[in-house]
């Protein structure tokens, strides 16, 4: 006879999980250790300006980084002027990133002129801080991401002053060839540094367990011919035929490239960057200039690919072979593997004939 409540026991199931164990690298690759094996290899007898200017840039990205990490929490979005819940005035994301590169420009000792592409006008550093560098940037590209959290990222090219003494007009309107060092910061899944100094392209990832930028994409070449064309096809009405005949190209056939257009150039370079292909911002009839600017947006981009193996072109010559008439100049860009950027190149020369 059963009496009472049976019981089945049922075996609780415990299991361990065992997490991959963090390891601490003890001869871990920085950034700033890497610049440092970088000038003394190349720049024998130089002043550690340039050094000391990377690592002022360096601290304004992981303090963009962490701003953009943070954005929504503390309401860092939003239009510029907005007052927070404690009465405080709240910067947006563009503004608090432009803050932070030119003040951690200017307090480097190393650079005389900034270029932003948020100042109409450059900003000369204070006499007493000046260094020898003009630099370049977009402190963050992307605006239109910023608020639906897609990536962005900061763009920057540095240049030397190309004479002795005081500063003089048209010191910032250089040929891209004149550059020094360029490279952008992408925060996407993860923030990464990608940089040139004139030795090739290095790509170095934001650790946030210790706060350093980690080598982790050593020599990084933009492969000869990519699958992937990216382009913003809304205005593909406005574009010269050329582009719209190579455009058309890249979907016919029975192997078609992958289109891909995020909106943000850093990410959208980057991408090219890691997988080939083209990145395409052209001419349309409204902007004969393209939108993207020369000085801070297409030379370093131009430089990084070049140092990759790549090719950038306006499309008629090198983005890097430009000397801008003004702070602000636009250009066409076609910039990416190098077959790619060759094959629009060809058909853009046909149309022209
Ligand atoms: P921004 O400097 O106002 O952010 O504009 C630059 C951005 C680039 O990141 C991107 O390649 C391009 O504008 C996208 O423009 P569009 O929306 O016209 O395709
Ligand atoms: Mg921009």
């Amino acid at each position: 006879e059963v009496t009472g409540v049976q019981t089945c026991a049922l075996p609780i199931l415990g299991y361990s999980i065992t997490m991959a164990q963090e390891t601490i690298d003890t001869n871990c690759m920085t950034l700033t250790r890497f610049i440092l094996a970088e000038q003394k290899k190349h720049a024998k007898g130089g002043t550690g300006d340039l050094t000391q200017l990377l690592s002022s840039l360096q601290s304004a990205i992981k303090a963009v980084s962490a701003a953009v990490r943070r954005a929504g929490i503390s309401q860092l979005f939003g239009v510029a002027g907005d007052v927070n819940v404690q009465g405080e005035e709240v910067k947006k994301l563009d503004v608090l990133a432009n803050d932070l590169f030119i003040n951690m420009l200017r307090s480097s000792y190393a650079s005389c002129l900034l270029i932003s592409e948020e100042n109409e006008n450059e900003i000369e550093v204070e006499t007493e801080r000046q260094g020898k560098y003009i630099v370049t940037f977009d402190p963050l590209d992307g605006s239109s991401n910023i608020d639906c959290l897609v990536s962005i990222g900061s763009i920057f090219a540095i240049f030397k002053k190309p004479h002795e003494g005081q500063l003089a007009p048209g010191d910032s309107l250089q040929s891209g060839r004149q550059i020094v060092a360029a490279g952008y910061a992408l925060y996407g899944s993860a923030t990464m540094i990608v940089l040139s100094a004139g030795h090739g392209v290095n790509g170095f990832m934001l650790d946030p367990s210790i706060g350093e930028f980690v080598l982790t994409d050593p020599e990084m070449t933009c492969k000869p011919r990519g699958k992937i064309y990216s382009i913003n096809e809304g205005y593909e009405e406005h574009w010269e035929e050329a582009v719209k005949e190579y455009v058309k190209s890249k979907k016919q056939g029975s192997n078609p490239y992958g289109g891909r257009y995020i909106g943000s150039m850093v990410a959208d370079v980057h991408r090219t960057l890691k997988y080939g292909g083209i990145f395409m911002y052209p001419a349309t009839a409204a902007n004969p200039s393209g939108k993207l600017r020369v000085l801070y947006e297409c030379m370093p981009m131009a430089y990084i690919m070049e140092q990759a193996g790549g090719l950038a072109s306006d499309g008629q010559k090198p983005i890097l072979d430009l000397v801008p008439k003004k702070l602000h100049e636009r250009s066409p860009i076609f910039l990416g593997s190098r077959e790619d950027v060759e094959d629009v190149l060809a058909v853009i020369k046909k149309h022209r004939v």
